[in-house]
């Protein structure tokens, strides 16, 4: 009789096991949380620009407006050479200026006789916008189009209505004739004694999404992206996803601190792209040369590594093609990166944490963070206020040496953390505020240890962290204390 019930208890609770699942539910978001498209946005990590027109052939940044369109004649325009040079460095998205601040438009726009049109390449027949576009889509790369509001040719220019006019037509022809575009870039740049000119955002923004309905509009103020108010390719150490988006204005310089490091109690998602060029200016220069491979890694860390997307341009020259030594300098960029990155030391480590939402089989265990999936991610239960959250890697082997750490957090449900220190062996070797989609931290000296350890002393909500590294990288040095960035 005994027996026959702890036959009973033992089957039922078999039972149990296989009725009910282990597997707690994902804990709720911290808002504000990004778009679809700026998921993908935040996983392309590395975009790319080019800017080509008339300054090319004028050998200045900013035109006039009063420029012949007879100056404008690519001889050997190739634009799948140009994608070359995007897969060389593997961006994902390729942005062209299709109309600077000059006016001239690299399309065949009915509303205005500065473009393609009434230049010689191509016999006037030309239209860069298309070519980019097939180049792009026959490598399966996406593309993006910038559209300078100052347009200093076009005579309505300063005339309220007249010019918002205009300005939309012209969207439209990018916007519905080009097929899928998956960025606008709207400049907040303008002369300082330009003509006075009130644009109209918030039509321009409406019109955009009803044509393009997956897009990212980019400008000072989002919505979808914002600038990271320099143009050398740096975000401030602590770098937020958020902003407050009714304190932003376009074009408003005294906002750049605000939008370099973003704002913890941001209501909005509007994270930041980082634009910098490859040579000192963004139009191609005879006499000027590409940066090296580490500057450029160091502009990677600056970037990629504090939750931003870098926009790196790449200007073809007077025939119609990337530099040769550009594309070189792309090919020994993306080596350095995939030989940085491809060798993950923390692989193979045994995962520990402060908790784990649902217990160690609920589907959020620390060594989520080791599987390279971005769905899946370790979940602190939240419960442990007092002590802290931390996770914990024993690595496989004892004597690990590494120059650079890289945590990742799951930002589908929010930006969380504001603090965090990392440990190596007990020992304090990085500390810093936000972490966002990545954050990479760079020791000052190589580290040897066993265990590394991340504590999260401050954050939103109990931290979710999708992804840890360790790797080393042989390409730089880092010179700075990481107290002091
Ligand atoms: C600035 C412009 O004035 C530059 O010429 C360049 O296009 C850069 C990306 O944005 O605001």
């Amino acid at each position: 009789m005994r027996c026959n019930a702890w036959f009973w208890i033992v089957a039922v609770l078999h039972l149990r096991h296989f009725v009910l699942s282990d597997f707690a539910t994902p804990p709720l978001p911290v808002l504000p949380i990004p778009s679809e498209s700026q998921l993908k946005w935040h996983r392309r990590e590395l975009i790319m620009f080019f800017h080509f027109g008339m300054n090319t052939f004028t050998d200045s940044e900013w035109g006039t407006g009063e420029e012949s369109p007879s100056l404008f004649d690519p001889a050997n325009l190739n634009a799948g050479q140009w994608m070359d040079a995007a897969e060389a460095v593997g961006a994902s998205l390729v942005i062209l200026t299709a109309k600077h601040h000059d006016g001239f438009c690299l399309w065949p726009s009915r509303y205005t006789d500065h473009s393609v049109e009434k230049s010689p390449w191509k016999g006037g027949k030309g239209d860069v916008v298309r070519e980019f576009v097939n180049a792009a889509s026959a490598r399966r790369i996406d593309v993006g189009l910038y559209l300078s509001p100052w347009d200093r040719h076009e005579k309505t220019y300063g005339q309220e209505v007249e010019y918002n006019e205009f300005y939309m037509a012209q969207l439209h022809e990018l916007l519905a004739k080009y097929g899928s575009i998956s960025e606008i870039w709207f400049d907040g740049a303008k002369g300082a004694n330009a003509t006075k000119m009130n644009y109209y955002f918030k039509n321009w923004f409406e019109t955009v999404k009803q044509l393009q309905s997956s897009i990212n509009i980019f400008s000072d103020a989002g919505p979808d992206v914002r600038w990271v108010g320099d143009e050398m390719g740096a975000a401030g150490a602590t770098c937020w996803s958020t902003v407050n988006r009714t304190l932003l204005r376009i074009g408003d310089a005294s906002l750049e601190s605000y939008l370099n490091t973003g704002d913890p109690h941001g209501t909005d998602w509007v994270p930041p792209e980082c634009d910098v060029s490859i040579r000192p200016g963004w139009f191609w220069h005879k006499n000027q040369t590409a940066k090296s491979v580490s500057q450029l890694l160091n502009i990677y860390y600056n970037s990629v590594g504090r939750n931003c997307v870098l926009l790196l341009n790449v200007p073809p020259n007077r025939t119609g093609l990337v530099s040769s030594d550009d594309t070189q300098r792309l090919k020994d960029f993306r080596k350095a990166i995939t030989s940085i990155f491809s060798a993950d030391l923390a692989a193979g480590s045994k995962a520990k944490a402060s908790s784990e939402r649902g217990g160690r089989d609920g589907g959020f265990a620390a060594s989520n963070v080791l599987d390279s999936d971005y769905q899946t991610y370790w979940a602190a239960a939240g419960d442990e206020q007092k002590h802290g959250h931390w996770i914990e890697l024993a690595l496989p082997k004892a004597n690990t040496s590494f120059n650079l750490v890289r945590v990742q957090e799951a930002i589908a449900l929010g930006q969380r953390i504001m603090e965090h220190e990392v440990y190596a062996d007990k020992k304090l070797v990085a500390k810093g505020t936000t972490v966002g989609y990545k954050r990479l931290h760079r020791l000052r000296e190589a580290v040897t240890a066993a265990r590394v350890k991340i504590r999260i002393t401050k954050s939103r909500g109990p931290p979710l962290l999708t992804a840890m590294g360790l790797h080393y990288d042989r390409f730089t040095k880092c010179s700075v204390e990481f107290n002091k960035v």
